[in-house]
């Protein structure tokens, strides 16, 4: 039987594109789908994404939540909200020949992403994008967002597959990272923290779940915020997670794989700049206890991210793309560094948490 091809620029012109697809280029630094450009005209550039089943299973609820949201971004006429181009058959995404998932969007011109925040004032702007993207979504009309990653921020269920990994220890890897099991089991409490803040009255909304930096487009010339990317994992979740996934990223001038751990330092005057952006934007959906708790949020979802990645370098490297041998152990290094750096500073990240809180309070 002959089967259609496969290769982005055949793929592409099976989208509702204007013109015939000149060039499919490779794009971007994500760890999970293969991200391509495709060029239509010179002018006219479209992104094309084959998506990654096997840490995205249920695609039919990952493109029904992507739908919804993006229209509704439209709807409320955010300027630049992110675009999903129809296929030719008018759905929101198509399978290959060779059964492989692929979709489109429009490139927003003039836009750049770029990882990391250089001063305050950046970073507030940056939060407060990420703040503002959970407020138009409060009022997403119809039933919840399929939750199609269950327990993604589930620390207690992230901490237990890691202890069975390690007991199972398919590569012999354990021996080559017992210190970062013991850093993962010394702060195990934060597992805990967000269903702890439930208790406190945190209601769950609509996030993103993936809030880094260069998840936001901005502006190539101003560096104005344009549009939040990487939709995949929006689903209902803690708005803290959203803070603590953003200070992760943007409060460290390191990226997530540095080798000298020297480098991993929370700066806490981008911290601050952090919070103040976030809880201008997002604040008045947040319960009392989350406004204070953001600092913890910081620390549970570095934490967390370090027992993901040190789950996956004993598990063999199977979830996230790496680029040199070791790369997952030396992402978990980093942010269990990163960790101990924010650990260092907590009480002076809650009080000046609490003087943007009295700020915003009495303004
Ligand atoms: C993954 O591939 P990317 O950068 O979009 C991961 C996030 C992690 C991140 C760490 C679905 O996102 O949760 O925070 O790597 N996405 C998923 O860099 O697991
Ligand atoms: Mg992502």
């Amino acid at each position: 039987m002959n089967r259609p091809p496969c290769d982005p620029c055949a793929i592409a012109a099976r989208f509702a594109l204007p013109g015939r697809v000149l060039d499919a280029e490779p794009l971007g630094g994500g760890h999970i789908h293969d991200t391509f450009v495709a060029t239509v005209s010179p002018v006219e550039r479209f992104v094309l994404q084959r998506l990654n089943e096997r840490v995205f299973p249920d695609l039919d609820g990952l493109m029904e939540n992507l739908g919804r949201v993006t229209r509704h971004l439209q709807a409320q006429g955010a300027p630049h909200a992110l675009t999903l181009v129809p296929t030719a058959d008018g759905d929101d995404w198509l399978r290959d020949g060779e059964g492989r998932a692929w979709r489109a969007f429009r490139l927003v011109p003039g836009a750049v992403s770029r990882n990391g925040v250089d001063t305050p004032p950046e970073a507030c702007a940056v939060a407060a994008a990420f703040g503002d993207f959970q407020r138009r979504l409060a009022d997403l009309p119809g039933p919840p967002l399929h939750e199609h990653l269950p327990g993604f921020h589930d620390g207690a269920a992230r901490l237990r597959s890691l202890q069975d990994i390690a007991a199972a220890d398919p590569c012999g890897r354990a021996a080559s990272s017992r210190a970062e099991l013991a850093c993962a089991l010394e702060h195990a409490h934060l597992a805990g923290l967000f269903a702890d803040l439930g208790r406190l009255g945190a209601v769950p909304g609509i996030v993103h779940n993936d809030t880094k930096p260069d998840n936001l487009l901005r502006d190539a010339a101003t560096g104005a915020p344009l549009c939040v990317i990487d939709l995949d994992t929006v689903m209902p979740g803690w708005r803290l997670a959203d803070f603590g996934d953003l200070a992760r990223a943007a409060c460290c001038r390191a990226p997530e794989d540095e080798r000298d751990l020297s480098r991993m330092q929370a700066d806490a005057d981008l911290f601050a700049g952090l919070a103040r952006g976030f809880l201008h934007a997002a604040g008045p959906l947040c319960a009392p206890a989350e406004r204070s708790a953001l600092p913890d949020a910081a620390m549970a979802i570095v934490w967390e991210q370090g027992v993901r990645f040190l789950a996956d370098w004993l598990a063999g490297d199977t979830y996230y793309a790496v680029h040199r041998p070791g790369h997952n152990l030396d992402r978990c290094r980093a942010q269990f560094a990163l960790l101990r750096s924010l650990s260092r500073q907590a009480d002076d990240l809650r009080a000046r948490v609490a003087r943007i809180l009295d700020e915003q309070e009495t303004a």
